[in-house]
C-alpha cells in the first residue's frame, strides 16, 4: 500500500485552486488508492466549494463502492486505528520538540480532526474603517488628550494627584503628585535628571537625584509615555524632588485566562514573500507539520505582520526582491496560505512591510487584498488587535516600537537577544508604542488606539526578527521570529535572525513549545 505525505496531496489539492481541512488530508492519505480518493473528491465537490472538508471526502469515499476502489476501510470508524496509513513526514522538518517520527499511524476522529463547534474566535479593537484621522493639529490635540485620560485613569486612584497649575501655587516643602505625559528628559550638569510632565493644565519639572533609587528607572523612560510621580516641592515651589515613580503597568494580581481544553495556537510573523531570503523550504516544512498528528491540536494560526516583502520599505531593498510586483507578492503568499490546513482559523494583522498606510494604528488589509488572500478565509484586523481564543486574549501588534525601545534603553533592560523583554516596557507602560515623532510612525486618530487598555493573556509581536518569549506579571510576551534569512541590512548591524521557528501556545496552560523548520 503506498505511503502518501498528506503534504503531497494538499500539494495537488491547491494546485487545483482548493484549500483543504487537515482531516479531509488526513482521510486522503489514508485511503488505500489516494489519488483515485482524490480525483474522486474532487468528481463530486460542489461547484462552489473553495475548501475540501471532511464530509467532501467521507461521501466520495463511502460511495466509491464494495469494490473498495479508494479504501474506504481504512478511515472506518472513530476509533480504528487505520494500519497501514502511516503519513509520511516531510524531510526539513525538525521539530525541536515533540516525536518527529512518521512512525505514528493516522489517528482518526477525536483526536485528529478538530471540532469547530468547540472553538471561539472574538476580536476587540479592530479600528479597520473607523480611522477618522485627518493628520491636523486638533487630532493630536485629541490623541494625546485621550492618552492622558485612559492611562492616567489608571493611575489617579493611586497617588494624590494635582494639575500641574495647582502645583506651581503649593507652598514649598508640600508633598505633591501629578500625572502627565513625559514632555521631555534632560540631564543636569550635575548627574541628576529633569523629567517635564505635561498634564491638561500645563507642564512641571520633576528632579530625580542620581543617588536616588529612582534613579534607574529614568533609562526606561520615553517620551509621551504617561506617568505618576510624586515627591516633595522645593521651596521656591518651581519644581519637585522625585520620592516615587509610578507606571500605569500589569497589576501584580493579573490571573490569566486559559481555555477549557486542550487546544494550541500557533504564533508567527515576518513571513516576507517576495524577498530573496524568504525560506519556502522552511515555510513548506512548518506547512508540512501542521498536517500532522503532532500538530493535531493546532486549531489557531496567528500573524503578526510582514506577510510580504513589499517594495519600497528600505532604501535598495529592491536588489533583494524576488518578486517586483506588490500584488504578485501577495498572490504568491496566498500561495503559501494555502498549504496551511484548511480548518485552522488564521487571524492577521499587518506590519510595516505591507500594502497598508505605514502610521499606527494602521487598519487591516483593503478589499483587493482581502480578496487575493480569501481561499483560507483568515481574519483581517488592524495592527494592534485583541483576539480572544476560547476565553485566551492575545494582544497582537507588529512590533516597529520595539526598535526605538531597544535602541533608548540600556542594553540590559532590552535587547534584540531578548526582544521579550523589550515588549514588558511595553506592557508596563500600557501602550504599544509610546513615543511619538520618533522612529515609529503614528497617525493620529480621535481616540489612541495603540493604548493596551486591558490587560492580554498574551502579547504577541514580531519585526526584530528575533524569537524570544517569557512572562512579565503573568502575561506571556512573545517576539516571533520570522521566515526570511538574512538580509545584506541585518549583515551590516549584525542582526541575526531567528529564522524558520514557530512558537507554539498550549492555550490550556499558556506554555510555550518551538518547533523549528530550518
Ligand atoms: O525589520 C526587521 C528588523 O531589522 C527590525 O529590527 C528593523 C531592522 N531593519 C531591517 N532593515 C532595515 C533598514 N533598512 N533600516 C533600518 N532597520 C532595518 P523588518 O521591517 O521586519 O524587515
Ligand atoms: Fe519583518
Ligand atoms: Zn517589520
Amino acid at each position: 500500500m503506498p505511503l502518501e505525505a498528506p503534504a503531497r496531496i494538499v500539494g495537488e489539492l491547491t494546485s487545483r485552486g482548493y484549500n483543504a481541512e487537515r482531516e479531509a488530508v488526513t482521510r486522503l492519505a489514508a485511503a488505500e488508492n489516494p489519488n483515485a480518493a482524490l480525483e474522486r473528491v474532487l468528481e463530486e465537490i460542489p461547484d462552489d466549494a473553495l475548501v475540501v472538508r471532511t464530509d467532501h471526502v467521507e461521501t466520495a469515499l463511502s460511495t466509491a463502492g464494495a469494490a473498495g476502489a479508494v479504501g474506504a476501510e481504512t478511515v472506518a470508524g472513530a476509533e480504528s486505528q487505520p494500519a497501514d496509513s502511516t503519513p509520511s513526514v516531510s524531510t526539513g522538518t525538525s521539530p525541536v520538540d515533540g516525536d518527529p517520527t512518521g512512525g505514528s499511524p493516522v489517528e482518526t476522529e477525536g483526536s485528529r480532526s478538530a471540532d469547530p463547534a468547540q472553538r471561539s474566535l472574538e476580536i476587540v479593537g479592530d479600528m479597520t474603517g473607523q480611522s477618522t484621522g485627518t493628520g491636523e493639529y486638533s487630532d493630536f490635540v485629541s490623541v494625546f488628550r485621550d492618552r492622558l485620560d485612559r492611562l492616567g485613569a489608571k493611575l489617579r486612584g493611586r497617588v494624590n494627584h494635582r494639575p500641574a497649575t495647582a502645583i506651581q501655587d503649593m507652598p514649598g516643602g508640600s508633598e505633591v503628585a501629578m500625572v502627565g505625559l513625559v514632555n521631555d528628559i534632560r540631564s543636569t550638569a550635575s548627574g541628576h535628571w529633569l523629567i517635564e510632565l505635561e498634564d491638561a493644565t500645563g507642564t512641571f519639572p520633576w528632579l530625580v537625584m542620581k543617588d536616588r533609587e529612582y534613579a534607574d528607572l529614568v533609562g526606561e523612560l520615553l517620551c509621551d509615555e504617561v506617568l505618576a510621580m510624586e515627591g516633595t516641592l522645593a521651596d521656591d515651589s518651581g519644581i519637585a524632588f522625585v520620592d516615587a515613580m509610578h507606571f500605569p503597568d500589569v497589576p501584580r494580581t493579573h490571573e490569566p485566562s486559559t481555555a477549557d481544553r486542550h487546544v494550541q495556537a500557533a504564533l508567527i510573523s515576518d513571513v516576507h514573500v517576495g524577498s530573496q531570503e524568504f525560506m519556502a523550504d522552511a515555510w513548506n516544512a512548518f506547512a508540512d507539520w501542521l498536517h500532522t498528528p503532532d500538530a493535531q491540536h493546532v486549531e489557531y494560526l496567528l500573524l503578526a505582520g510582514d506577510m510580504v516583502e513589499g517594495v519600497g520599505v528600505y532604501p535598495d531593498q529592491d536588489e533583494e526582491l524576488d518578486i517586483v510586483d506588490i500584488y504578485e507578492q501577495y498572490e504568491a503568499f496566498s500561495e503559501h496560505l494555502k498549504k496551511i490546513p484548511g480548518d485552522i482559523e488564521i487571524v492577521m494583522i499587518p506590519g510595516n512591510h505591507d500594502a497598508v498606510r505605514l502610521a499606527e494604528p494602521q487598519p487591516g488589509f483593503d478589499e483587493e487584498l482581502r480578496e487575493i488572500m480569501s481561499v483560507h478565509d483568515p481574519q483581517i484586523v488592524s495592527n494592534p488587535s485583541m483576539v480572544t481564543l476560547e476565553g485566551v486574549s492575545v494582544l497582537m501588534y507588529h512590533g516597529v516600537s520595539l526598535d526605538e525601545v531597544i535602541a533608548e534603553l540600556p542594553e540590559e533592560k532590552a535587547s534584540y537577544d531578548d526582544p521579550h523583554k523589550a515588549m514588558y516596557h511595553l506592557l508596563k507602560k500600557r501602550h504599544v508604542a509610546p513615543q511619538f515623532g520618533g522612529h515609529t510612525r503614528l497617525a493620529p486618530e480621535e481616540k489612541d488606539y495603540l493604548i493596551i487598555d486591558e490587560v492580554p493573556d498574551i502579547f504577541h509581536t514580531g519585526h526584530v526578527h528575533k524569537l524570544g518569549f517569557g512572562k512579565y506579571h503573568d502575561v506571556l510576551a512573545i517576539n516571533s521570529g520570522c521566515w526570511q534569512a538574512q538580509t545584506d541590512f541585518q549583515k551590516s548591524v549584525n542582526i541575526d535572525p531567528d529564522a524558520g521557528f514557530a512558537p507554539i501556545v498550549d492555550l490550556d496552560t499558556l506554555d510555550v513549545t518551538v518547533q523549528k523548520f530550518s
